[in-house]
């Protein structure tokens, strides 16, 4: 289905150093772009290490890579970067029209359902499952709550009662599971770049629910289910590894 791993092999000199915020209680990291781009490096068969320190983009977010001494910002320009540099293309085998739905599959995910995992992380769940997972003392979680929540009012989406993002989330997540029916992934049987995308949204709100709302929509959906979990199998059979066991261990990856 997919290509084989090879993590952190190779040379040093073609080493990706791959800049995260460190890994998440039940999956790889707390934000989707993160587990999208560990996911291509996976998927593409690109060497690379992690790096957990907390050192910013020049843009001020998550995931960032430096390649060669060349830092580069934003998980997408990050790949279209080492498309270029390594010479890759997971969507060779797409046609016009497929490239076509997987931008607009991904622009969705990206853009749009991104903004209901926020809301859902950080106003709706009441366990302050976020905060905990990122060791915030009780008193200062009004602070990350007041930013990410004013993004997401900002972005517009922020603006909708709970019951409107939650039918918001489950007509994506409904266009997703449409759109696969029963093909293996987006495209078929081979994996192409719309489906790291797509895996780190949904993979972040399937494997990191926390107490809010946004995981039950996505078990609504079993075709969108298996093919969460055949993208986890095929590319993170060390999953296990790059998580903390739900905040109980330090993850040994
Ligand atoms: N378009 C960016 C989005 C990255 C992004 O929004 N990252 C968030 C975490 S999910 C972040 O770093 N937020 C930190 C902040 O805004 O302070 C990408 O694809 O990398």
């Amino acid at each position: 289905m997919v290509g084989r791993l090879q993590v952190g092999e190779g040379n040093e000199e073609a080493l990706v150093t791959l800049y995260q915020i460190g890994r998440a209680p039940n999956s790889p990291s707390l934000t989707p772009f993160a587990i999208k781009l560990e996911t291509y490096l996976r998927a593409a068969n690109i060497p690379y290490k992690n790096d957990h320190s907390g050192k910013k983009s020049s843009k001020g977010k998550f995931p960032w890579i430096s390649y060669k001494g060349k830092p580069v910002a934003d998980s997408e320009f990050c790949i279209e970067f080492l498309n270029k540099e390594r010479n890759i293309d997971l969507n060779s085998h797409l046609s016009e029209e497929q490239k076509g739905v997987g931008r607009a599959l991904q622009k969705m995910v990206e853009e749009n359902t991104y903004w209901v995992l926020v809301l859902d992380r950080w106003l709706y769940d009441k366990t302050n499952g976020v905060c905990i997972a990122f060791k915030i003392p009780s008193i200062m979680r009004w602070l990350p709550r007041r930013k990410f929540v004013g993004f997401a009012k900002k972005q517009g989406i922020g603006l909708h009662s709970k019951a409107e993002v939650e039918q918001i989330l489950r007509k994506d997540v409904k266009a997703i599971s449409g759109y696969l029916g029963s093909k293996k992934l987006l495209f078929g049987d081979k994996i192409s770049q719309y489906d790291t995308a797509v895996f780190g949204q949904l993979a972040a709100m399937k494997y990191e629910p926390f107490g809010g709302m946004a995981g039950g929509v996505i078990d609504e959906f079993p075709v969108v289910c298996a093919y969460l979990d055949r993208i986890k199998t095929e590319l993170w059979p060390d999953w296990e590894e790059c998580n903390t066991g739900g905040g109980t261990r330090q993850a040994t990856k």
